[in-house]
């Protein structure tokens, strides 16, 4: 049966007004330290990249500490890998004996990741990468349709294990099917597959399909056309646990990504790479902390405020908006006065959000032969409440977008 789009917008309601999930890249590669791809980056050959499995003995329930670390920044879902492309399953499989369970950890880690998110109210994804750079027939399975039907058939299998294996999943997380093109990866039947397992799931469009959402990454672009789209972004340049690159995010740079979101009605899935043993680089714990923290005060600023909006000011800030109520995320505070051009609508009142009403005035002034609007706040404190950023909500008489 065909979805309609009113139960398709009902299937996809948890997922919008989610805003904020922890994307999680764990694996054997994090015993090296340099980057999830070590193994292509530094020529390690199937065997001597596999003998890192036995080696690998991360604590138990790691996952408890990032489902707890998720919820007090404020996050409302995790997605951690099952497989990446270096093809270690963090799952229990008869398809695969190179596993968790298998070897290394002996246990399975997805079954404590999903038991972890739940326990603390938290929706789960799961990535599977079905790209492949173990498996005999995974690069030749491009050119060569012998080796691509068993590495299809091998993909399938395992992707039906983990939609199978963990009770509810509510996203399926796909990343990169090189070599292959959608139709040689038989998507279609993959994805009419998990959806027979998890009828409720929400699917990217990393199996070469659109399915329910976009995964711009690195990067945050919004998708106009009112189709749901997350950005995904790291914390330092890599996915994987990778200490050497110390150019971490500012909780200041979380905030504003989040705003970013907000403002084009999409979520931000932010990477941690936890170390073997299961530890989240403390830059990252201590950036968590604040963004929740700020989250705790300006919640609604930027969980409901879905509506697009453009406009700001170049250098103090950017609005998120809730129908005719404007919020404006000044991250650089200019002192007792703000002065905003060509605010979207006529103003009723501003205030600092959850405070006092400020003083405004709304002028037209002359240049030539046109006349600028102008709007001038005033009676702000002389230093920023709040240093990540200080919300001042306007209300309006009605939006009216710019032209
Ligand atoms: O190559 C992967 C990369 O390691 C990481 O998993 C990201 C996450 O979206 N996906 C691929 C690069 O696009």
């Amino acid at each position: 049966m065909v979805e309609n789009e009113k139960d398709r917008e009902k299937r996809l309601k948890w997922f919008r007004d989610a805003r904020f999930g922890m994307f999680i890249h764990w694996g054997i590669y994090s015993l090296i330290g340099r980057h999830e791809y070590v193994m292509n980056t530094e020529h390690m050959s199937v065997d001597e990249y596999g003998k890192l499995a036995p080696k690998w003995h991360p604590r138990p329930n790691a996952a408890r500490e990032w489902a707890r670390l998720a919820k007090n920044a404020g996050m409302r879902y995790m997605v951690m890998t099952t497989k990446h492309h270096d093809g270690f399953c963090l799952f229990d499989s008869k398809v695969t004996d190179f596993n968790a369970v298998n070897g290394g950890p002996r246990r399975d880690l997805v079954a404590e990741f999903v038991e972890a998110a739940r326990a603390e109210g938290l929706r789960v994804g799961l990535y599977y990468s079905t790209m492949d750079w173990r498996h005999p027939d995974g690069g030749r399975s491009g050119k060569d349709a012998k080796a691509r039907k068993r590495f299809v058939s091998w993909t399938h299998g395992l992707v039906r294990e983990i939609m199978t294996n963990y009770g509810k999943i509510d996203i399926m997380w796909y990343d990169t099917t090189w070599p292959l093109n959608a139709k040689q990866l038989q998507s279609e039947k993959l994805n009419a597959m998990v959806r027979k397992l998890q009828p409720g799931i929400i699917i990217n469009n990393r199996s070469g399909i659109e399915e329910d959402f976009g995964t711009p990454e690195q990067s945050i672009k919004a998708d106009t056309t009112g189709r749901m789209w997350e950005s995904c972004m790291t914390m330092n340049g890599a996915w994987g646990y990778t200490p050497i690159d110390t150019d971490w995010k500012s909780a200041s740079e979380v905030v504003r990504m989040l705003r970013q979101v907000a403002t084009g009605g999409g979520n931000l899935l932010l990477n941690v790479g936890p170390s073997p043993a299961g530890d989240v680089p403390y830059e990252c714990t201590a950036v968590f902390s604040q963004v929740g923290q700020w989250l705790r005060k300006y919640a609604p600023t930027v969980y409901d405020a879905t509506d697009h909006v453009t406009g700001g000011h170049m250098i103090c800030g950017s609005y998120t908006r809730s129908g005719n109520t404007l919020y404006f995320h000044c991250d650089r505070w200019p002192g007792s006065k703000l002065i905003l051009n060509s605010v979207p609508g006529k103003i009723k009142s501003v205030r600092l959000y959850g405070g006092a009403k400020l003083r405004f005035k709304e002028e037209s002034v002359p240049r030539g032969d046109m006349h600028l609007a102008r709007a001038t706040i005033s009676g702000l404190p002389e230093l920023a409440p709040d240093t990540l950023s200080t919300v001042i909500e306007i209300e309006l008489e009605k939006y009216k977008p710019r032209k």
